[in-house]
């Protein structure tokens, strides 16, 4: 392993995970060095400091790896948070855990289906992205509901479950953008504007 002063990001531009983590990375102001992977050709350096081979993966200085985008969120929050993305009590902390829990389970699920739609389905479902995309909007409802009482999602000020779940929202409106307007064209599409239109959003999805 090549000893390194700053900790250094292996990540993939558009990667949800990924995003969610260079999004605590940055607003925690924390200096992290970025590798950009080819998911197609993964640095060896990389698998062998995580042979799970997924992206976001975070070697510390200190030889630490950590391998999970949220744990990568929690670990530049818990050195600096300026904008009090952690600022909750255990009550709303266990809360966002249940949203963030349902967005990385049955919502990433749904969203994959809906967004390649035949991939290991049945074959009367092959072609079908429908029944995904109405699927997840379940979730999307309890988001919308939640937004309807705030501006974010736990409160007025954005936390870390906005930013670890607002990837995967993007994703899942990219899919048909028009189809997501006409039918979440309240709080959650202007959610979800504010926060992709935002600078530290920008600045993440910025081509290096
Ligand atoms: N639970 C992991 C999931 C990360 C993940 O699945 N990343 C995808 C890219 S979005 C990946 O690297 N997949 C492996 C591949 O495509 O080869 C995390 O939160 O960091």
């Amino acid at each position: 392993m090549t000893p390194i002063a700053v900790p250094l990001l292996y990540t993939f531009r558009r990667c949800p995970y990924a995003i969610r983590a260079r999004l605590a990375i940055l607003v925690s102001g924390v200096e992290v060095d970025a590798c950009e992977v080819d998911l197609k050709n993964k640095p060896q350096e990389m698998l062998s400091l995580s042979p799970k081979g997924t992206v976001p993966v975070l070697q510390l200085a200190d030889g630490r790896v950590i391998d999970e985008s949220l744990d990568i969120m929690r670990w530049a929050l818990s050195i600096h948070d300026p904008a009090g993305w952690m600022n909750s009590d255990a009550e709303s902390a266990a809360e966002a855990m249940l949203l963030i829990d349902e967005n990385d389970g049955s919502f990433k699920r749904l969203l994959d289906r809906y967004k390649y739609p035949g991939c290991g389905q049945p074959e009367s479902l092959a072609h079908s992205r429908e029944p995904y995309r109405d699927e997840a909007g379940r979730f999307l409802r309890t988001l919308s509901s939640r937004l309807a009482k705030h501006k974010f999602l736990m409160s007025e000020s954005m936390s870390l479950a906005d930013a670890a779940i607002v990837p995967f929202v993007r994703q899942f409106a990219q899919v048909d953008r028009a189809w997501f307007d006409a039918t979440y064209g309240g709080p959650l599409a202007a959610w979800l504007e504010s926060l992709v239109r935002s600078p530290l959003f920008e600045n993440v999805m910025q081509k290096h």
